[in-house]
């Protein structure tokens, strides 16, 4: 958490802007009944932001354990910042019915030290 409060601060403040490492951008494609890429690996701390898009119906994305979700809406992207403050496994799922396969919708983020 610390590193990522000091590298917002110092972005929102608009020092060095073009020095500031950019936040990464994670894109994830829904599509009946799966997640891709459906595992990630984040860094405790480090910001990143999830570019959420469905290449067929309405979709969910809900991670309760970091309180996040979204609607990934068709021809729309979603983004979702998120910075993990724990580590751990920790299961995202699909919490808008998309038909039969819907309860197996879900991946997984890891987030290590
Ligand atoms: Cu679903």
């Amino acid at each position: 958490m610390g590193l990522g409060a000091l590298l917002l601060g110092a972005a929102t403040m608009g020092l060095r802007a073009a020095a500031q490492p950019e936040e990464q951008v994670i894109k994830i494609l829904a599509r009946k009944f799966t997640y891709s890429p459906n595992k990630l690996t984040l860094k405790k701390g480090v910001p990143v932001v999830l570019e959420l898009t469905t290449a067929d119906i309405l979709m969910g994305f809900s991670m309760p354990d970091f309180d996040i979700r979204a609607d990934i809406i068709p021809g729309q992207v979603a983004r979702v910042r998120l910075v993990p403050d724990k580590t751990g496994t920790f299961a995202f799922l699909c919490d808008i019915f998309c038909g039969s396969g819907h309860e197996t919708m879900n991946g997984t983020i890891t987030v290590v030290a």
